[in-house]
C-alpha cells in the first residue's frame, strides 16, 4: 500500500481550520484505556462466536449467555477510564474546534471525559431496554442477574445495537445531518468493516469533507481518504494538539 508520508502540523491546520470538524470513533480508541476491540489478534470476536452473543436472535435463545457476557464487559468497562484521545476530543469541544463525535463505542468513554455532544450509534452498555414495553433504565453497576423490567416485568436487555438490527431513526438523522454538513472529519480507532458506520466518511467525503484517518493499521477505506495516521490514537490526538491554536473562540 503507497500511502504519502502525513506532516502532523499539516494536519493539525486542517482542524484548526476547520469550520465543522466532526470525528467518528470506534473501538481503537478506547484501546488504550483496556477496552477490548472487536477485531485483530486481541479482540473479542477472537475467543467469542458473534453468532451466539450479539444478535437478537442469540437473545432470544439463550438470554442469560447474553447478559453473561454483558455482565463481564460491563464489569470490565467500569474499571476503564478515558484515555488521552478522549480527553483531547473533550478538550477541542469544549475550544469550539469539534462540532460532535459519532462513536460506534457502547462504552460511555467519551461522556466521561467530557464530550457533550455525542451520538452512541450502537447504545450505551448501561442503558437496559425492555424487550417487551421498550422502557429504559440505566445500570449504576454490573448486572448480576438478567434485569426485569418495574413497569411491565418484561426481559430487559442491553440498549445496544446488535447485527441485523437498525440504528436509532432519531439519532441517524442527527448523524445525517453532521455527515452532509462536515467540512473535515476524523475517523479514529475503527476497521471501517461495519456498515453502516463504515459508509460514513465516504458520506463526508461525497458532501466534499476532507478525511483524516488515525489508527494503526490501514483499513478498507484508507486509500480513498485524504490523510492516513499511523500511531495510537493516545499518542497521535494528543501530539496533534500541540500544533492547534487554541485561541478564545471570540
Ligand atoms: C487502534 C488502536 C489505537 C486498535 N489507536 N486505532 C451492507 C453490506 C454488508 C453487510 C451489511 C450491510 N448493511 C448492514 C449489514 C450487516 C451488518 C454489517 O455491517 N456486517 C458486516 C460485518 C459485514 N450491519 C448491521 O447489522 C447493522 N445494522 C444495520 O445496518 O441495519 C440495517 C440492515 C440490517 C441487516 C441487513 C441490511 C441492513 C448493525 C451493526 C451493529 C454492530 N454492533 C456491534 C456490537 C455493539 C454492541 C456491543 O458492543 O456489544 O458494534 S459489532 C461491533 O463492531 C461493535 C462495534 O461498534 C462495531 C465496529 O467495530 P470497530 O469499532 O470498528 O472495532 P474493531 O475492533 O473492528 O476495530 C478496531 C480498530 O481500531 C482497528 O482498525 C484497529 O487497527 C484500531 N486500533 N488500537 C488507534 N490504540
Amino acid at each position: 500500500m503507497n500511502m504519502k508520508p502525513v506532516r502532523l502540523d499539516d494536519v493539525a491546520q486542517l482542524i484548526n481550520d476547520a469550520k465543522h470538524l466532526v470525528a467518528l470513533t470506534g473501538a481503537g480508541i478506547s484501546k488504550e484505556s483496556n477496552v477490548p476491540t472487536f477485531r485483530g489478534p486481541d479482540g473479542l470476536w477472537r475467543n467469542y462466536d458473534v453468532t451466539k452473543l450479539a444478535t437478537p436472535q442469540a437473545f432470544a435463545e439463550n438470554p442469560s449467555l447474553v447478559w453473561e457476557w454483558y455482565s463481564w464487559r460491563q464489569d470490565l468497562i467500569s474499571k476503564c477510564k478515558p484515555n488521552p484521545a478522549h480527553l483531547t476530543l473533550a478538550k477541542w469541544e469544549q475550544d469550539g474546534l469539534l462540532k460532535s463525535i459519532i462513536t460506534q463505542n457502547v462504552d460511555g468513554l467519551h461522556r466521561i471525559a467530557g464530550s457533550k455532544r455525542v451520538f452512541e450509534i450502537h447504545g450505551n452498555i448501561w442503558i437496559t431496554k425492555c424487550t417487551d414495553c421498550g422502557f429504559k433504565t440505566e445500570l449504576s453497576e454490573p448486572a448480576t442477574h438478567i434485569p426485569i423490567c418495574p413497569d411491565c416485568n418484561g426481559l430487559m436487555r442491553p440498549d445496544v445495537v446488535w447485527f441485523g438490527e437498525s440504528l436509532d431513526i432519531l439519532t441517524m438523522r442527527y448523524v445525517e445531518d453532521e455527515l452532509t454538513t462536515t467540512d473535515v472529519m476524523l475517523v479514529i480507532g475503527t476497521s471501517a468493516v461495519v456498515q453502516p458506520a463504515a459508509s460514513f466518511p465516504l458520506i463526508a467525503k461525497d458532501y466534499g469533507a476532507t478525511v483524516i484517518e488515525v489508527n494503526i493499521e490501514p483499513t478498507p477505506i484508507t486509500q480513498i481518504l485524504d490523510y492516513h495516521i499511523l500511531g495510537k490514537a493516545g499518542e497521535v490526538l494528543p501530539t496533534l494538539d500541540t500544533f492547534i491554536d487554541h485561541q478564545d473562540p471570540d
